[in-house]
């Protein structure tokens, strides 16, 4: 397969090259893909020296398939050109997520919806990603009514600028600013931009994607991202309410026997989830899990994993799987 990775020299992007080698993901011809600045630049890709090239250049090389982290204004204007010479791209921006002709894939919960048609297909949001990997057997078993989550993000979703900066803070060093305030001893409830509606982008994401991912308009869901001095991986404390009662028994084992999901739920020892865990697995990993007290049918859980990983580009490299393993490309 010729494969494009647009993005090639952003964080997500180096996670794409270092999981598409990890998996062993039948690459012909790497075409990694940045912006003029990077062109030229060099990556080792399975033990060979690849230079990057800019976005005119990668489409003339008419890639089976690209994939795509390199923000929404280039996902919006080049995902179409790739597109219409064939190429299948695996968007990892927000641009094409909401599209009612575009499809919102976590492959362990939909990617049975794709057809070689599909030559635009919208990665999730990170924070979206992990949450629904859990949620979907849960809301086949008991119906989810109502869910109630609110974030504590990694770093590393913003990108390596927020890295710097909370580096160059910790070290008492003056830089350049990712964020409109210090992230280091700091949490910012401020993840993306704020909407009308007082939310964040961030916040509306983990609504209109879960929705849309578990194809269940009915589902309401609510939303608080705040960003941590963390690197390891997004965590997210969720209050699920169902329409029928469940036993936790049953939930855990429930969750024991979906794919991607490990369960880390034993108190008696100080098992739950955490990032500096997480990081670098692929798994999402879910604990805490207790009922809600205050309300029927209800219950809390923590949940955490590696947001460049299968919040990113794990998830994208599955679907690019998918296609292959279906031959849908
Ligand atoms: C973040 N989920 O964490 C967003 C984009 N990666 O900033």
């Amino acid at each position: 397969m010729k494969v494009a990775i647009v993005g090639a020299t952003g964080m997500v992007g180096q996670v794409m090259l270092q999981v598409l080698q990890e998996r062993q993901f039948p690459v012909s011809t790497l075409i990694p893909v940045a912006s003029e600045k990077s062109v030229g630049k060099e990556v080792l890709f399975n033990g060979k020296s690849c230079k990057v090239v800019n976005l005119e250049t990668a489409l003339a090389e008419k890639p089976d398939i690209a994939l795509f982290s390199a923000g929404g204004e280039t996902s919006k204007l080049w995902a179409p050109k790739f597109a219409a010479r064939g190429t299948t791209v695996i968007d990892n921006s927000s641009a094409w997520r909401m599209d009612q002709a575009v499809k919102l894939i976590v492959p362990e919960i939909n990617a049975h919806l794709l057809t070689a048609q599909d030559k635009i297909i919208a990665n999730p949001n990170c924070s979206t990603i992990q949450m629904v990997l859990v949620l979907a057997p849960l809301h086949h078993k008991y119906r989810i009514k109502r869910v109630v989550v609110s974030t504590y993000q990694s770093i590393t979703g913003t990108g390596l600028k927020a890295v710097q900066q909370l580096e160059n803070e910790m070290a008492g060093i003056q830089g350049a600013m990712a964020y409109p305030y210090p992230i280091h001893k700091n949490a910012l409830p401020h993840c993306d931009v704020f909407e009308d509606n007082g939310y964040t982008k961030e916040e509306m994401k983990l609504v209109r994607e879960t929705q849309k991912i578990l194809n269940d308009a009915s589902i309401a869901v609510t939303a608080t991202a705040v960003r941590i001095p963390t690197s390891g991986g997004h965590s997210e404390s969720v209050n699920v309410a169902f329409e029928n009662d469940f036993t936790l028994t049953d939930i855990r084992q429930l969750l024991k026997e979906t794919e991607g999901v490990i369960l880390q739920d034993n108190t008696d020892v100080n098992t739950y989830p955490m990032p500096i865990y997480a990081q670098g697995k692929d798994a999402v990993f879910v604990g805490r899990i207790r009922r809600d007290e205050s309300q029927a049918n209800s219950l809390n859980m923590w949940i955490v994993a590696d947001n460049l990983r299968k919040g990113a580009a794990t998830n994208t490299v599955q679907i690019a799987e998918y296609l292959l393993k279906n031959t849908l490309v």
